[in-house]
């Protein structure tokens, strides 16, 4: 009797598709945050969408599952094998295929990696809103699939709002496409919006239409330092009122900062003494002297408000760079000390100082965790890293998840907030999606599955449990 293997590379016929050498294979089985491994018997790599739908036909006819892969750098368990899964990885429709400089869009293949986009559309004089700490890796279809959210949403949104038109193969090899580049076009049902943030499950998207937009003239940056977390609230509605074209509003609190700081000796640090939080915000503004000269006037109004108290603003990019790295550094440091059990949720911004102080009392009480609280404060949106203190085995460190989970989304869920803002639910969420959507609602999620995907090929068990 053949292998599952042997039958799968008979089936696809071409050679280059299929990579079963298990020290190649590795790579795809792990994800980012170590937290995720399974084993697959192959991972498929085709090269364009009809490549993609023979690997789908293929894969079905052989009762074979599938896990579509881009750039593995999702944080819920998604992009993995649980269960002896294919890997299908879409690195290879990697083209940039069209600019349309009069409508500003972009057709790119599933496969193109943030960065890549980012700087073909610079060339360009255009910019693509979506940015994130993974831009590295992270691809146009697997953001599409978790609908990102990362540092720019308060002004430009999520992925979703910057999706036009989608090309996707369905679970039956059938290739949908909706390559749509117009603006308006309120003809029935919006399909493409089914598979933004689908994690997978319902269909692989080979092919997006993106818009892009006019590079912004100028950018002005700063840091702000707070001495108290308690004020947040009143210091937002500030926020809003001084700097009203902010694209981005981070925070990093104190002890995020120190394990920066441990993680990378080095760096350079902005202020000579810890703060309890400190705020980054970008503003895009026209370009010259008058436009910078305004910033810095609101920046002091801001300081003289006394809800911040001490303020670092870039001259120009590097500096600007500098600052970002501090934020971005946060996260690579989490996932160079250890293991995290992580919480990326939203709460209202009223709310904020309360729940900041519970989290960190959750992760006091569930003992030898350190609780690190950082995010997209200007969306509510706050990562709560519950780390794997020094001398915590592994295994006494996962037994602390589930409780921490219950008790951290019960207080979310107590809040009206969300128990994913960016990340998606996965396989590390399904047990908690409860807290956030209604029983109908799932049961809906359930029928769009059944429907799309009857015999559950597609990334089975993410989002809930396969039946
Ligand atoms: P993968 O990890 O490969 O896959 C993610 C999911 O999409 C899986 O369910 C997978 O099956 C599915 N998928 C992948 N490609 C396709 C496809 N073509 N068709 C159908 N399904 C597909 N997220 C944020 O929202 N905001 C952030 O600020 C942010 N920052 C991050 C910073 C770092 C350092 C890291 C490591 C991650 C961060 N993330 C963030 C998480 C993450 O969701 C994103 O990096 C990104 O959206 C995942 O893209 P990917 O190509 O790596 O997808
Ligand atoms: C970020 O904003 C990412 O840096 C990752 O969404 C957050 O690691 C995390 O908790
Ligand atoms: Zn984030």
């Amino acid at each position: 009797m053949a292998s599952v293997l042997e039958r799968l590379t008979a089936e696809l016929g071409r050679s280059g598709i299929v990579l079963s050498e298990p020290g190649e294979v590795a790579a795809y089985t792990s994800d980012w945050t170590k937290k995720f491994n399974g084993e697959a018997p192959c991972v498929l790599r085709p090269h364009d969408t009809e490549e993609v739908a023979m690997c789908v036909r293929a894969s079905a006819k052989l009762g074979l599952k599938l896990v579509p892969q881009g750039g593995n750098t999702g944080l819920v368990g998604a992009s993995v094998p649980r269960g002896g899964e294919v890997v299908l990885s879409l690195s290879r429709l990697n083209k940039i295929e069209e600019f349309d400089a009069a409508s500003a869009t972009v057709q790119v293949g599933a496969g193109v990696v943030l960065e890549a986009l980012h700087e073909d559309l610079a060339a360009r004089g255009h910019v693509f809103p979506v940015d994130l700490g993974a831009r590295g890796s992270c691809q146009i279809g697997g953001m599409i699939a978790t609908n990102a959210g990362g540092i720019k949403v308060l002004r430009y949104g999520h992925m979703r709002e910057q999706v036009l038109g989608l090309e996707v193969v369905l679970a039956d090899g059938a290739v949908m496409s909706s390559l749509n580049k117009l603006k308006k076009n309120n003809t029935g049902l919006d399909l493409k919006h089914l598979f933004v943030g689908s994690e997978g499950m319902l269909g692989i998207i080979t092919r997006a239409v993106l818009q892009a937009r006019p590079a912004p003239q100028a950018l002005q940056t700063a840091l702000l330092a707070l001495d108290t977390r308690d004020r947040l609230p009143d210091f937002l509605i500030l926020l809003r009122d001084k700097l009203r074209d902010l694209s981005s509003l981070e925070m990093i609190t104190r002890d995020s900062i120190a394990l920066y700081k441990e993680v990378e000796p080095e760096a350079r640090l902005p202020f000579d003494r810890p703060y309890p939080a400190c705020v980054i915000v970008e503003e895009e503004t026209g370009a010259g002297e008058h436009e910078r000269d305004s910033f810095l006037e609101r920046l002091s109004g801001i300081l003289e408000s006394g809800l911040a108290v001490d303020a670092v603003v870039a001259e120009g990019e590097a500096q600007a760079q500098g600052i970002w790295r501090l934020r971005d550094g946060v996260t690579e440091a989490i996932s160079r000390a250890g293991l995290t059990h992580k919480f990326d949720v939203t709460v209202p911004p009223a709310a904020m100082p309360g729940f900041l102080a519970e989290m960190e009392r959750f992760g006091e009480e569930a003992g030898e965790l350190c609780t690190l609280l950082f995010g997209h404060l200007g969306d509510g949106n706050i990562h709560v890293n519950m780390m794997q203190k020094p001398g915590l085995s592994d295994e006494a460190f996962y037994a602390k998840g589930p409780a921490l989970a219950e008790r951290v989304y019960g207080h979310v869920a107590e809040l009206n907030g969300s128990i994913s803002a960016e990340h998606g639910i996965g396989i590390a969420k399904r047990a908690y999606l409860h807290h956030s959507r209604s029983a109908e609602e799932i049961e809906v999620m359930r029928g769009m599955k059944q429907l799309l995907d009857p015999d559950g090929i597609l990334n089975p068990g993410v989002i809930f449990e396969s039946n």
